[in-house]
């Protein structure tokens, strides 16, 4: 399935740069790149497999010079200093803040002997933000693009035995314009207007923000891939597996479990290295956010009667699709209550923290919130576990954001690479989770006409632009769709982008800032704009809308009597007008409030203190008013439905 995306996608390369009258360049690699597949299963503790977590204190030491890879830091850092993993550097070291170069981590550590035997070894990055090389024992092992994504290298013929390993990164995160997200562009919606320059508004913190695990699976045979889907017909169930393996054996089993201890164990027969079966569920209980209802799935693959590797997923069964003006979960509309968030926390930066994950989870219910976007990067996979566990939706968006189409065409060709690969990476990683009901393939791709400083174009030139960001972000929408039938995909538009863009999304998701970056103060033309917006959107494009943002910025305590912008009075009297107006429109599908919680952001003029306070709660998850204007509307209206 893979190659056949590639193809397409260096079809679509080819059709842009001979459109351009460029040739096409590939990008030299010195370090291997890792194999996607091995990003499937995450790493799991069982009978036949083992997982030995590298978090804690690293060495560290930045490399503002670049001479680390000539001076050989591979073999042990000079002068090293503490990180701790995971981790953004940015916050927890004075004069590092805005410092996005090359760093270096390292660490020592043994591979326990008892994985000596008949295991094949695995050392995974959970995300590293942005580029990273990887070293063991000083030996090259590969490199990867891309933060917020996992990717994993097989080290077994590499692990020396009772002694120490070195494990060395070297990781940076510098702001590119060819990059995904984008970084510095002179002429983008935030120009060079922000400081460290990005073209997106969140804070580019960098490192291992993520668990680096070293892993075993059985050497002589081991489950490669598992992807289930789920559907019902009447009360009964189907989990649909299909199964990649690795060895030779050629049967197994799916035992399907609840939680009463119930088992249905189907039989599988590999053809090759590949299966797939059905288990059938009588009496089903789906899986929704008022009852998320989790099965037990153990893959096992027999050699006779002994199971030689196991994997165990946990799924729900349920249905997602689209009719005319609805968002249907099973079979029923359903209306998303809910944010969208970042990972980030102070310190940490944005590092995994879960009891802040943890925190949030439960802010959500209590509010009644029933979703989020993982706006603007795939978030650290526990955040889908107990989204799972919770009944909580999620769009899953990938690190798309600050796109444009009006640059250099290597530039574009370039992040089209990455969009593909990214985009590839969050299926792989996160089809199992029954919480995932929609993939998003950007955030507020943008057209010239927004950029900071832009001259007036041609006709022809917008037209060019209009054409390549159609089939840019149409093959993206199709990959998705192809990759993964069993969801809806969508991208998200940006206030004042082309609705002919959105045409392939099986949703309208839109961000709208009418009261605040337009109309400011002035909440009845807002009213009046947004609400005859939707209708014509709705009209052209005859699908469900979800509004992915809305909101204004609130300095926690700031209050006024009149309306103020900064004011908690201001950010709770938008919410409730955007609410009320959408209320009236049968079509919008979902509201999303922007944002969750405050973050932070590069320096810029509209960033008091290099905040974005568009939180319903604070950066430390203390609630504003609008808070509670939520948790009073969405609690009494979820009375009875989901
Ligand atoms: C939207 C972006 C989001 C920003 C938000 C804002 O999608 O990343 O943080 O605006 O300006 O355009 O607050």
């Amino acid at each position: 399935m893979i190659d056949v995306m590639k193809s397409r996608s260096c079809c679509f390369l080819l059709l842009i740069a001979l459109a351009l009258g460029y040739s096409t360049s590939m990008y030299a690699t010195e370090f291997p790149k890792p194999s996607i597949k091995d990003i499937s299963l995450y790493p799991q503790q069982n009978t036949h497999r083992n997982r030995l977590d590298l978090s804690g204190i690293w060495n560290f030491q930045v490399d503002p010079q670049e001479q680390g890879e000539d001076e050989g830091w591979f073999n042990g850092l000079p002068q090293p200093t503490s990180i701790a993993v995971p981790g953004s550097w940015n916050d927890q070291l004075e004069n590092q803040h805005n410092y996005l170069g090359c760093s270096w981590y390292e660490i020592e550590t043994f591979v326990p002997s008892t994985w000596k035997n008949d295991q094949e070894i695995g050392l995974r990055f959970g995300s590293a933000v942005y580029m990273a090389k990887v070293w063991l024992n000083g030996q090259p092992l590969g490199q990867h693009e891309g933060g917020h994504l996992p990717f994993a290298f097989s080290i077994t013929d590499k692990v020396k035995w009772n002694e120490k390993n070195r494990i060395t990164i070297m990781v940076e995160n510098k702001q590119q314009p060819d990059r995904v997200p984008t970084g510095a562009l002179v002429d983008g919606a935030l120009g060079s207007q922000n400081y460290p320059s990005s073209n997106y508004d969140f804070f580019p913190f960098s490192g291992l923000h993520r668990s680096v695990w070293l892993y075993s699976v059985p050497k002589t045979a081991h489950i490669n891939d598992i992807t289930l889907t789920t559907t019902f017909h009447g009360s009964t169930g189907i989990i649909h597996a299909q199964i990649e393996k690795a060895g030779n054996v050629q049967t197994g089993r799916v035992v399907v479990s609840d939680k009463a201890g119930k088992q249905l164990v189907v039989p599988v027969k590999f053809r090759g290295n590949e299966a797939a079966v059905d288990v059938e569920i009588l009496n089903v209980k789906l899986w929704n956010p008022d009852s998320p209802f989790l099965y037990d799935v153990t893959v096992e693959l027999l050699n006779g009667n002994n199971a030689v590797d196991s994997y165990i997923l946990q799924t729900g069964v349920r249905t997602i699709e689209v009719k005319d003006d609805d968002i249907l979960l099973n079979g029923k509309p359903i209306h998303l209550r809910g944010f969208g968030k970042h990972e980030d926390f102070p310190i940490f930066g944005r590092g995994v923290v879960q009891p802040v994950m943890i925190k949030d989870f439960s802010l959500m219910k209590w509010l009644g919130a029933n979703s989020f976007r993982t706006s603007h990067y795939p978030y650290d996979e526990s955040v889908y576990a107990e989204a799972d566990k919770q009944g909580i939706l999620i769009i899953d968006e990938m690190p798309s954001v600050g796109l444009v189409f009006y640059d250099q065409p290597e530039a574009i060709q370039r992040r089209k690479e990455l969009c593909d690969q990214m985009l590839q990476e969050m299926i792989t990683r996160d089809k199992n989770h029954p919480s995932v009901i929609m993939w998003s393939v950007a955030n507020e791709p943008s057209p010239r006409t927004l950029g900071a400083n832009v001259l007036a174009g041609t006709n022809d030139a917008a037209d060019q632009e209009n054409r390549i960001a159609k089939e840019f972000l149409g093959d993206l929408l199709h990959q998705a769709k192809r990759l993964d039938p069993s969801r809806l995909a969508t991208f998200v538009g940006v206030m004042g982008g082309p609705a002919q863009w959105m045409e392939e999304c099986d949703v309208i998701a839109i961000n709208r800032y009418y009261g605040w970056y337009t109309s400011i103060g002035n909440f009845a033309m807002a009213e009046r704009y947004f609400g005859g917006e939707l209708d014509k959107l709705h009209n052209d494009l005859k699908k469900p809308i979800v509004l992915t943002e809305f909101g204004a910025d609130a300095i926690a305590g700031s209050h006024a009597t009149e309306d103020e912008m900064f004011s908690e009075e201001y950010q709770q009297k938008m919410i409730n007008a955007y609410l009320d107006i959408a209320n009236t429109k049968s079509y919008v599908s979902g509201m999303m409030i922007w944002a969750f919680a405050d973050f932070k952001t590069a320096q810029a003029l509209m960033r008091v203190r290099a905040m974005n306070l568009k939180g319903v709660f604070t950066q430390d998850r203390k609630p504003k008013m609008a808070a509670w204007l939520l948790k009073k509307r969405w609690v009494d209206e979820i009375q009875g439905n989901y």
